[in-house]
């Protein structure tokens, strides 16, 4: 197992420490919290004691601006001060209908096992597709299962190709599962118990104040939804949060059931730095709500292509509102 102890934000840079065989732990003194590797898209799962934080590996080289990534890495804490990413990765290309592309993803447990949700690029139907693997421990091994749970002659709500990305599952209470997912349109649909194929129809969500395709009759003066999905509940309130407009910023909507009515909110995060995608994940750990995103901050080569992970607290108003979040370089390590 190597050790990092990062001396300060200046020694951020990109080090060659991430052996696929080893650990690597290192603490954090602020934000971007994991600078020896570019990582973008964070799903945020606790488990026992454990917070992990799955991502994507952005792997394009600083001459170049478009995504690489073909893997996702996993990095994880029990007290936010030492973390580990460990040497498990998921590959796209384990996937037998994959492509290869590893976009954005979300681990959930249910029923003590593992479920991995997938975006990739589908190997014969065109376009992104979704998928699952399936594991009994948050650190695999994840095995993928044959075939993709959306594809994108599925639905028809955009002419894009991309529409079926970053799925984001949320369990009810009673374990029933529901899915959200989608670029430009936002759609959900409900899961089999053993979360492994769909147990319903696709439906489009609307968010009146909003702007998607399938709701063109709102579009006067609307955010427009672009991606990033997540769904989490809090005191009763549904909160489902997404990034709007490009480049990105992260506003939510709000609701008493998973099936809406969604009553939009407005802005939770403003565009993050160097980085026109602003994907995040809303997590309690240990009794404090944390926002987990990226920005391109990595010193140097950060960059929209080359994303690095970042955390910051969230704060709830009440009434089903939302404090904006403070995306701050001293993230939770320094004085608050
Ligand atoms: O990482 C590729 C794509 O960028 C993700 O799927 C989107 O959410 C955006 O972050």
């Amino acid at each position: 197992m190597k050790k990092l102890l990062f001396a300060g934000l200046a020694l951020a840079t990109t080090l060659p420490l991430a052996a696929r065989d080893a650990d690597t732990t290192w603490t954090p003194k602020g934000n971007p919290f994991c600078t020896h590797k570019y990582l973008g898209d964070p799903a945020a799962l606790v488990d026992g004691d454990r917070l992990y934080v799955y991502a994507g590996h952005d792997e394009c080289p600083p001459s170049k601006n478009h995504y690489v990534m073909n893997e996702w890495c996993v990095v994880s804490t029990t007290d936010m001060q030492t973390w580990t990413e460990h040497a498990y990765t998921l590959r796209a290309d384990a996937f037998p209908w994959a492509k290869g592309e590893a976009w954005a993803s979300q681990v959930v447990k249910k029923n003590g096992k593992y479920y991995w949700f997938v975006t990739c690029e589908h190997r014969t139907i065109r376009g992104k597709a979704i998928g699952v693997a399936v594991a009994d421990s948050p650190l695999g091994p994840f095995v993928p299962q044959p075939e993709a749970l959306i594809t994108n002659d599925m639905t028809k709500d955009t002419p894009i190709s991309w529409d079926d990305i970053d799925p984001t599952v949320h369990i009810e209470e009673d374990g029933t599962a529901y899915m959200f997912w989608g670029n430009q349109q936002l759609y959900y649909v409900k899961l089999s118990d053993d979360m492994t194929r769909l147990a319903g129809p696709i439906k489009p969500v609307d968010i009146p104040g909003v702007w998607q395709p399938a709701f063109k009759a709102g579009n006067d003066g609307c955010s427009s939804y672009t991606e990033a999905p997540w769904v989490h509940k809090h005191k009763g309130w549904y909160y489902l949060t997404f990034s709007i407009e490009f480049p990105e910023k992260t506003a939510y909507a709000v609701s008493r059931s998973i099936h809406g009515p969604w009553t939009y909110k407005g802005i939770l995060n403003e565009v993050a730095g160097n980085s026109n995608t602003n994907h995040h994940a809303i997590v309690n750990f240990k009794g404090e709500w944390y926002f987990v995103y990226h920005n391109g901050g990595i010193n140097i080569h950060g960059a929209s292509y080359r994303r690095s992970l970042c955390i910051d607290r969230l704060f709830y108003k009440g009434k089903g509102e939302l404090k904006r979040v403070q995306m701050t370089t001293e993230g939770i390590w320094g004085k608050q």
